[in-house]
């Protein structure tokens, strides 16, 4: 899947009574794990989904950005290139239009289309940000590489959408490769690239949107971030990847709170470690356990969990999955599961059961495999 391209070109044209000058998409990711460890310095596992953002552009000449979007009501808006301020959708694209200035980016008529469900937790703002981002340095010849287009869009929005997000997401949409998960050192930026192929071992991974839409302003992935920093802080060390022993660090935190976020970034980034090696013995199907030890840790230790991920996971497990846990900051979004491929029905139809009976929203479940990371597609 992902938007049709020359259907948007087509639209670009019928929006700006001119033809596009290209089209660029940047996909959605799934982390396999390592969540909530991006902003202590730590490890992630994410991969590209075939689903994404599109963006149909062209240069313009009076240093204006144009911006619409096929799943926006509204007209879209027009900023200067110069800079400004912006609510709602468009302040993502805006933001790196603004930051790409500096390195002569002008103006531009753009055309937005997704086919990620806003609010699952699946990055449709981070892969905005880079389908924006690669389509403005296609246009106006700007060299960055990869790695420093990720950290621009990661500022983008920090600083004009005032979402404190780490560098996960964006870096997943811009660095991932097809047929593959990858591992991020979120210090170094150093990055290498997994073989995850869950299909040649008989797996499938199912992408249970739960309906429950988060939303990353809400203060409470801000207090996260304050509270490992805190911790950090405490514990003398520069962020919470440096813990070495943690039954010291434990011993040493008086605030049970801050134990119980120490005791989930360090397992989580074992964790992380762990699955990188059965990856690499082609043991996938283990990953199932790790997967559940993620979720437990993020639901009573982390504390982002919320019930229609909860029982996803139990539900899936009870129909014979191998495993499953919320992603993304938590509090509403998406749950995986991994399971058996000839199991995957039994699995969907035990958490579409469980909702319906709980008179819950029906979840949205599709499967996922690792896509190809953001590219110009015209
Ligand atoms: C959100 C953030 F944007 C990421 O940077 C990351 O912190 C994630 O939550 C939690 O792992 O997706």
């Amino acid at each position: 899947m992902s938007p049709d391209p020359t259907a948007l070109a087509a639209a670009f044209g019928e929006a700006y009574q001119r033809d596009p000058e290209g089209v660029w998409h940047a996909p959605g990711r799934l982390n396999l794990i390592g969540e909530h460890t991006d902003y202590n310095d730590g490890f992630v596992l994410p991969f590209a989904l075939a689903r994404g953002v599109s963006v149909a552009a062209a240069r313009r000449a009076d240093g204006l950005l144009h911006l619409r979007s096929l799943q926006a009501a509204d007209q879209g808006v027009v900023v200067p290139v110069d800079g400004g301020s912006l609510e709602g959708w468009a302040a993502y694209p805006a933001g790196v239009a603004w930051l790409l200035r500096e390195h002569g980016a002008g103006g531009a008529s753009l055309l937005i289309d997704s086919d990620l469900p806003a609010g699952a937790g699946l990055s449709s703002s981070a892969a905005l940000e880079c389908a924006t981002a690669l389509a403005l340095c296609d246009l106006y010849g700007i060299e960055i590489d990869r790695r420093e287009l990720a950290l621009l869009a990661q500022r983008a929005e920090n600083e004009h959408v005032g979402v404190p997000c780490g560098i996960m997401d964006q870096s997943a949409s811009l660095l991932s490769r097809d047929g593959h998960a990858l591992l991020l050192d979120c210090r170094s930026g150093l990055s290498s690239h997994v073989p995850f192929d869950p299909a040649a071992s008989g797996l499938t991974v199912l992408v249970v949107d739960t309906r429950a839409a988060h939303t990353l302003t809400a203060g409470e992935y801000a207090r996260r971030r304050a509270e490992c920093e805190e911790a950090a802080r405490l514990l003398g060390v520069p962020a919470l990847r440096d813990v070495k022993d943690l039954a010291a660090a434990l011993g040493s935190l008086a605030d049970p709170v801050l134990r119980r976020r120490v005791q989930h970034v360090v397992t989580e980034n074992h964790r992380v470690e762990a699955a990188v090696g059965l990856l690499r013995a082609g043991a996938v199907a283990e990953l199932g356990s790790m997967l559940t030890a993620s979720h437990l840790s993020l639901r009573d230790q982390f504390e982002v969990s919320w019930p229609e991920a909860d029982v996803a996971v139990e539900e899936a497990l009870r129909a014979g999955a191998r495993g499953g846990r919320m992603i993304g900051g938590g509090f509403g979004g998406s749950a995986i599961v991994l399971t058996a491929a000839d199991r995957a029905g039994n699995v969907r139809a035990a958490i579409e059961d469980a909702y319906a009976a709980r008179s819950w929203t029906a979840p949205a479940i599709f499967e996922a495999e690792p896509a190809a990371g953001a590219r110009r597609v015209i």
